[in-house]
């Protein structure tokens, strides 16, 4: 298998940090966006979208981080991870989404704005899409604080694909500098997941 990343990315990240958990042998090929080659028209062939991440499996190609993910369980049987039981699976991919459609895109904006803009020389951070970007992690944000009381990871008592899916993004929360002050439950989660091993050796 190969994978097709860019190393800061959270999205792309998660998918290594599930590659190192399930011990799987991938290539990992990095993509440098900020010299657009993820616009090559062989890369295209795998990925319209010209998004990383993208894995290929000899002649299968596969887009979005969370697709992949759970893919790659699917080759580990048994696996903690993506645990057989529906409903289980259910509320691991219920975070998948939340993450998709609104954490990650809430802090994807300070992202864009206070991290890609200045290592990509795009100009200065847009305060006005900060400050609805703020609006959108609140709403989110506490939402992801009240679960967590109380408990150690998203689902179940171990480590899941949902955790690592949401859990991603705060990796950048101090370079992008997301408002984080009042969600101690969340700072409380993510050391735990700075501690497991495959997040460790998922930092390129
Ligand atoms: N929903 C997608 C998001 C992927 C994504 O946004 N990738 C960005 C980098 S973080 C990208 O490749 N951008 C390059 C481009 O749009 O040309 C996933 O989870 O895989």
């Amino acid at each position: 298998m190969k994978l097709y990343h860019f190393p800061i990315s959270p999205n792309s990240r998660r998918v290594v940090a599930v590659l190192h958990h399930l011990k799987l042998e991938c290539e990992l090929q990095a993509l440098d966006l900020s010299k657009g080659e993820q616009l090559q028209p062989d890369f295209l062939k795998l990925n319209p979208n010209h998004m990383i991440p993208t894995l290929v499996d000899n002649d299968f190609a596969l887009w979005e981080s969370n697709a992949i993910m759970q893919y790659l369980c699917s080759k580990v049987p048994g696996n903690s991870l993506w645990p057989a039981d529906p409903k289980v699976q259910a509320d691991i991919s219920r975070w998948q989404f939340w993450q998709v459609g609104h954490f990650g895109s809430a802090c994807g904006v300070f992202v864009f704005e206070r991290v890609i803009k200045s290592a990509f020389n795009m100009g200065a951070a847009n305060e006005q899409e900060i400050a609805k970007g703020e609006e959108r992690f609140h709403r989110f944000a506490k939402v992801l604080e009240q679960h967590l009381s109380g408990r150690e990871w998203l689902v179940g008592t171990a480590v899941t694909l949902a955790d690592y899916s949401v859990g991603s993004w705060l990796a950048l929360a101090g370079p992008a500098q997301y408002p984080m002050d009042g969600y101690p439950e969340i700072q409380r989660w993510y050391r735990n997941i700075e501690q497991l091993p495959a997040w460790k050796s998922s930092a390129l």
